[in-house]
């Protein structure tokens, strides 16, 4: 028998054995940058801070991070943890300066595991450049424990001024409303740009959604890359979300034949065919337990943080505590579901799903797709 592969996970749902948890040390607040306005939730007049944040608010996430570790312990999954970064440290390249970074709370926007491969996304946003220094040496100890595992770096945009579309922070509602079928967002289509977490894997099938953080060159980058090594990439959209980043608040495989979708970001017509012609059920979500003004200060996401769930196998999934509606909806579909707080992780930049990256889940390539009749467009 051959060893079993080190990295290996090809969807969303099969039974986790290896995942790296972020974790809130040296975090930083995002500073105002081309592609990121962040604001203070409810006061847009107050300045965002700058900065490390405080010791405390570090604190709060960690031991909500450790909460998660502790869990997906207790149910035999192997956790592990980037290493120490120093987010204050401005970047100065030949094509740009930012202030500080970020944070590695969410290895997810940053690291994709495609089967056996790793690869590093290019990143959208100045701060987040250097990303992936927290996760290299864990890359390393895979690429050296397994010579199957490949591992891949996207092309590094410049990120400078031009690469940006500064007018797309001052556009009314009513003309994103209008605008909404031209998926033109805060970064142009001159370079090849896309964050990890606007893919959503689902066997040889993966879908990468256009935002704020992937264009259209960032998807023929990924369709040019990975349709030789046997996927197939879909471009999708949600016309109505006007502030589009990450994939995984809005369209969210549970198990084969299973999606939660989020009723207020249906996907573009015609897109759902691939789906519906393959026998797989889209299921709204309910409403979230918090409105969008009740989300944490600093929080930059969506009250649909509440979809970002984590799954440890395609009958067991973990949801945050509060959100009581989710958990007996997943209940009624027939999960094991599993709730850990997690709402100060929030400011950092997302969830459950948001805070972790899978190496390893038990399972090999499938089509779940036999039938799709169109040519996805890009
Ligand atoms: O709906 O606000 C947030 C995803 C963060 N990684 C949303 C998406």
């Amino acid at each position: 028998m051959d060893k079993p592969l080190v990295v290996n996970s090809w969807n969303e749902w099969d039974p986790l054995e290896e995942i790296v948890v972020g974790i809130a040390d040296n975090a930083c607040y995002e500073p105002t940058e081309p592609g990121n306005r962040p604001a203070v939730r409810n006061h847009p007049d107050v300045p965002f801070p700058t900065g490390p944040k405080p010791p405390e608010a570090i604190e709060r996430a960690n031991e909500e991070l450790a909460g998660l570790v502790a869990l997906l312990e207790s149910q035999g999954v192997t956790v592990r943890r980037p290493d120490p970064h120093d987010f204050s440290q401005p970047v100065r390249t030949p094509d740009f300066a930012v202030e500080n970074q970020y944070c590695s709370v969410c290895p997810r926007d940053v690291m994709i595991t495609l089967g056996n491969e790793i690869v590093e996304a290019t990143m959208s946003r100045r701060a987040r450049y250097f990303e992936y220094r927290p996760y290299r040496r864990l890359v390393y100890a895979y690429w050296n424990a397994d010579p199957r595992v490949e591992w891949t770096t996207a092309p590094k945009p410049t990120m400078a001024d031009d690469m940006y579309r500064q007018e797309f922070w001052e556009w009314p509602l009513e003309e994103r409303h209008a605008r909404m079928h031209s998926f033109e967002f805060c970064i142009t289509q001159d370079e090849v740009v896309f964050d990890a977490a606007d893919m959503s894997r689902f066997g040889r099938d993966v879908l990468v959604q256009e935002s704020m953080t992937t264009n259209r060159a960032g998807i023929r980058w990924l369709k040019r890359h990975l349709e030789p090594r046997g996927f197939r990439v879909h471009p999708v959209h949600f016309p109505l979300d006007f502030f589009p980043s990450h994939i995984d608040c809005t369209f969210v495989p549970l198990r084969p034949g299973l999606v939660l979708t989020n009723p207020e970001r249906p996907l573009r017509e015609g897109e759902e065919r691939m789906f519906l012609d393959n026998g797989w059920e889209l299921v709204d979500a309910p409403q979230p337990t918090s409105t969008n003004e009740e989300m944490p200060r600093y929080c930059q996401s969506s009250k649909w943080l509440s979809m970002n769930v984590l799954s440890i196998s395609p009958t067991k999934v973990i949801c945050e505590e509060r959100e009581k509606p989710l958990q007996e909806l997943l209940d009624k579909l027939g999960f094991e579901v599993f709730t850990v707080p997690f709402r100060n992780v929030f400011e950092y930049g997302g969830s459950l799903h948001c805070a972790t990256w899978d190496v390893r889940r038990r399972g090999t390539r499938e089509d779940y797709f036999p039938h799709l009749s169109y040519e996805p467009l890009v």
